[in-house]
């Protein structure tokens, strides 16, 4: 049994198609996909604004309110609670070119209301956490935008989101490109530096995703630490990513055991969770995968948490305390893998 409360997206089970190929699986239904999440040990799930109501675009605010509470009743049938609402900046033809950070101000005005229509969800599915992952802000050509103006655009839409609702917190998902080619808040430092600008830093925190810190060359553990430092981890993403390719999404700890050990451990040092929070997983099937156990890379994942909370436990820390004493850092490695492999 894991310390941790999960969560994923229904994103996190889907068809298979990539920028290459059609999809190769079924579409399954948000309730079928609520149903087995519980099943399979979630607590939670994650949602895009449009992932709780699909056609959001041609709705008014309380068509999209009714809907919402619609899939609350669904949430509440299954005993799982909404972790996260994210406006879906990327999709719709007003964010080709960004949202917030648009160069366009009718495509501006699109994302805030985005934003505080991804506020009104949350409120309905009963939770306080928008998370913003800047998807197209930052530059294709970076000649295209002013970076300066481009940020204070981002603090000023977190700032009326801020405004809007007095109780919402505002997670930010760093990630360095893809499908941007230089975004304008590529790591968790940019993160806790936009928190700082904004009217309410206590109201503004992260979300790390282990793969987003290692397509920025960072390393998931350190970069949850920082945010952990001042109190704003807020939630994480826990995945995987073979070096520096696309936004690859592979199970937990699936690539490399010793960094997904470093981030259970700094989670389960610092307490993460005794506030509430979450873990996020955000990982994908293998198109490979057939719809009979397509839900493989999600128990995968939680299985890699729970033996890695084991590890944790098991981890002599008087042997630390000598082997820092010592400073024979080449016993505590050694430790380490042996700890592992066993
Ligand atoms: C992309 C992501 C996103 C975010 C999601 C919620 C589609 O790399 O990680 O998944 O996690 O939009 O913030
Ligand atoms: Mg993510």
């Amino acid at each position: 049994m894991s310390r941790f409360k999960f969560t994923a997206g229904p994103w996190n089970v889907h068809e298979g198609a990539d920028a290459f190929g059609p999809e190769v699986r079924k579409t399954i239904s948000i309730e079928e996909k609520f149903k087995k999440f519980k099943e399979i040990g979630l607590s939670g799930v994650q949602f895009h604004d449009d992932d709780a109501v699909p056609d959001m675009n041609n709705m008014s605010i309380e068509e999209i309110k009714a809907e919402a509470a619609n899939v609350k009743a669904l949430l509440d049938k299954y005993g799982l609670v909404a972790e996260f609402v994210a406006p879906r900046l990327w999709m719709d033809s007003h964010t080709t070119d960004g949202g917030f950070t648009s160069n366009s101000a009718e495509d501006r005005e699109f994302a805030m209301w985005r934003a505080l229509r991804s506020i009104d969800i949350a409120k309905i599915l009963g939770c306080d956490n928008i998370v913003l992952w800047l998807a197209r802000e930052g530059t294709l050509c970076a000649e295209s935008k002013s970076p300066v103006e481009g940020i204070n655009r981002l603090i000023s839409a977190i700032n009326k989101m801020l405004e809007y609702d007095k109780d919402i917190k505002v997670l930010i998902e760093s990630k360095p490109n893809e499908p941007i080619d230089r975004s304008f808040c590529p790591t968790i430092g940019h993160v806790m530096a936009v928190s700082a600008a904004t009217i309410d830093p206590k109201r503004v925190g992260a979300v790390l995703e282990s793969a987003h810190a290692i397509l920025a060359g960072l390393d998931p553990a350190i970069e949850m630490a920082f945010a952990l430092t001042f109190g704003k981890l807020g939630s994480v993403h826990l995945n995987d990513q073979n070096g520096l390719r696309y936004d690859q999404d592979k199970s937990f700890g699936s690539e490399n055991i010793r960094s997904a050990f470093n981030q259970i451990k700094v989670l389960c040092d610092n307490n993460y969770g005794a506030n509430g929070e979450m873990v996020g997983l955000d990982v994908k099937a293998m198109r490979t995968q057939k719809d009979d156990d397509c839900y493989r890379h999600l128990i995968n994942s939680i299985k890699m948490v729970e033996m890695l909370e084991a590890k944790v436990a098991k981890f002599d820390k008087a042997f630390e305390a000598k082997c820092i004493a010592e400073r024979n850092y080449e016993a505590l490695e050694g430790y380490i893998l042996e700890l592992l492999m066993n």
